[in-house]
């Protein structure tokens, strides 16, 4: 497959090297937990793989790659000097904005210097005798340190399907996770594209403006609703710049970490002409927030027909072929897999050039030297690209050997499934940290105010632990396992448990089926922490610490102190169903 990158610089490995903290990965998590340890006046060493910052905006560059969230919005919020001086373009970021962004932030907070990059961490091991991480890279390097913390991405392990003659393929071969930096042009040639999920959404429409023929291989039918993405003017960032606060409060509050109107009525308790109304303002506002159009889609399984009804017509009034308009048309939960959300995607199925292969209930059989061949038929291609996905959650995990008390890994323990308390940590791995690890919201709240909230709770962690002398901190096992007890209770809820999609691990043959982020909403999640937290670490166990009869006082960064009272946002409106979860 097509790499991303190309020579990486030789440099002599580091051997010995003490750090109060190791962080693994330069994404955004990354970084502000580099920020965030260095203003606590920790030694901080991050490694990154790639060459430069942004994680998956890093990786994935694949044309039309944007953001889903708006991009007031989806970006740091640390910082009201950071929010005042960026301007965003448009109303859904392009990736390379996004990548600009975080190299913005990287040199404004002077990250650079703590980052080693073209370095991929192989190893992490805990000392027991020593209290510390001793962590390897594939350069050589060895170094410990007393805490290490994962901030390794939940999309960040690309998966590339063992599709059998792979190798025989005479053309390039290209995921979208994995872009290459300089581009690739397609201009005259016959693409195939395999994958139907938000990445092959996304670039469809822009490949097949170069190619001269495209075909998509599509297993699963997706739904998708319109972007309708726009040029920002200044007088709208303006508008939003004149008390960032108050938005960035606003979005704390909501289930999914970012802000939109909702509607909290039942779709069932409207009559048929009134949610056609509804649905057909919502959808001419386009976005994620067409899955708040109503309290009860993602609860009720009558009134998530309502809305699939009313997506399947719009893909039939765009799509003027009636069979492709058929093929394209899910039959599952509209929702159940993450909304896509698109320009132009089911339109480009009207071009000439373009077709669509259903490989639902015929697979893909194998490559050829000069194509994609199934149910018997060659479909001559010059070119393919995987829009195939990742193994989500756990995979980036999975890449690293890391090993605890006992010998133990973690990837053994997490064999029927990841388990960790709250999702930052996971006993029998003292110290290390996980940045929106399985277990916590993480992909079901916007990622950059997910991370910033863990990011936030582990440095004021580790700030405490500091202050009162402690050596490690471990969650207690009855308190892990209660968590995920919780994870999956709360999940069952939502129709989103019922489908096969990379939530529970089922686009991977042979993972386990767990549904793996925290569904209960973003404001209750943060809510428990802050519990967790303001109550000693009540869950977990502190150790090294000399005793001390003086109530210790806990550090906790304040604008996490989320109230759950705005606009309707409790556990009770969780229990009752009525809360939309994008
Ligand atoms: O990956 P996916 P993605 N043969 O797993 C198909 C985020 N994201 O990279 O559904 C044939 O969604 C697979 O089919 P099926 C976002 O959270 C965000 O698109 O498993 N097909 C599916 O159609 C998103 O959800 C943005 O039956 C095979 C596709 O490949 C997540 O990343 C943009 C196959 C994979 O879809 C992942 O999205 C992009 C096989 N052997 C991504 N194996 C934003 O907008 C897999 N497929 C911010």
């Amino acid at each position: 497959m097509t790499a991303n990158t190309g020579t990486r610089p030789e440099r002599p490995a580091e051997v010995g090297a003490v750090f109060d903290a190791i962080v693994v990965g330069a994404g955004f998590a990354g970084m502000y937990m580099l920020h965030r340890l260095r203003g606590l006046g920790f030694s901080a060493r991050v490694y990154e793989a790639g060459d430069g910052v942004g994680g998956t905006w890093y990786w994935n560059r694949y044309p039309g790659a944007r953001c889903d969230v708006e991009s007031m919005q989806y970006s740091f919020s640390f910082s009201e000097e950071l929010d005042q001086e960026w301007n965003w373009s448009e109303k859904y970021a392009p990736q390379p904005e996004i990548l600009s962004y975080a190299n913005h932030v990287a040199d404004r907070f002077d990250l650079r210097r703590h980052i080693v990059f073209d370095t991929r961490v192989a190893a992490a091991t805990f000392d027991e005798a020593g209290n510390c991480w001793r962590v390897e890279t594939d350069r050589g390097d060895k170094v410990s340190a007393k805490f290490c913390i994962m901030a390794v991405g939940c999309l960040s392990a690309p998966n590339r399907p063992n599709f059998r003659g792979l190798e025989d393929f005479r053309g390039p071969i290209y995921h979208t996770g994995e872009w290459p930096q300089a581009g690739v042009d397609f201009t005259g040639l016959r693409v195939g594209v395999i994958g139907t999920g938000s990445s092959a959404i996304q670039s469809i429409p822009i490949i097949a403006q170069q190619a001269s023929a495209l075909t998509v291989f599509q297993r699963t039918a997706t739904y998708s609703v319109p972007a309708w993405n726009e040029k920002l003017t200044p007088e709208y960032r303006q508008s939003i710049k004149a008390d960032y606060p108050a938005l960035r409060a606003k979005a704390r509050a909501r289930p999914t970490g970012f802000y939109f109107p909702f509607n909290m009525e039942s779709a069932l308790e409207a009559s048929p002409e009134e949610r056609d109304k509804q649905y057909e303002e919502a959808w001419a506002s386009g976005g994620l927030p067409f899955l708040g159009s109503y309290g009860d889609l993602l609860f009720e399984k009558a009134a998530n027909d309502t809305i699939a009804d009313f997506a399947r017509r719009k893909i039939r009034s765009i799509v003027k072929d009636p069979k492709t308009a058929d093929l394209l048309c899910p039959d599952n939960i509209f929702g159940c897999k993450r909304l896509c959300v698109d320009t132009g995607y089911f339109e480009t199925y009207n071009l000439p050039h373009v077709r669509l292969v259903d490989v639902s209930k015929t697979p893909i059989e194998r490559f050829t030297e000069n194509g994609i061949e199934v149910n018997g038929v060659e479909y001559p291609l010059d070119a393919v690209v995987c829009a195939t996905g990742f193994a989500a959650m756990t995979g980036s995990f999975d890449k690293i050997r890391i090993t605890g008390r006992k010998g133990l890994t973690l990837a053994e323990k997490w064999r029927a499934g990841p388990r960790a308390y709250l999702g930052v940590a996971s006993v029998g791995f003292p110290n290390l940290f996980m940045i929106t690890g399985p277990g916590s919201p993480s992909v079901l709240a916007s990622m950059i105010q997910a991370i910033e909230q863990h990011v936030d709770w582990m440095a004021d962690c580790m700030g405490h632990m500091r202050d009162i002398g402690a050596q490690t901190i471990e969650p207690v096992l009855e308190s892990e396992d209660a968590w995920v007890e919780h994870v999956n209770e709360v999940s069952k809820v939502s129709l989103r448990s019922t489908c096969s999609s990379w939530y529970v691990g089922a686009n991977i043959p042979g993972r386990p089926r767990v549904f793996m982020p925290y569904i209960g909403g973003f404001p209750v999640y943060v809510q428990k922490c802050n519990e967790v937290m303001t109550g000693g670490f009540t869950g977990f166990v502190l150790e090294g610490a000399p005793a001390s009869n003086a109530e210790p006082k806990v550090r906790f960064t304040e604008r996490w102190r989320v109230p759950l009272d705005i606009e309707v946002i409790s556990p009770a409106a969780v229990a009752a169903r009525r809360v939309p979860v994008v």
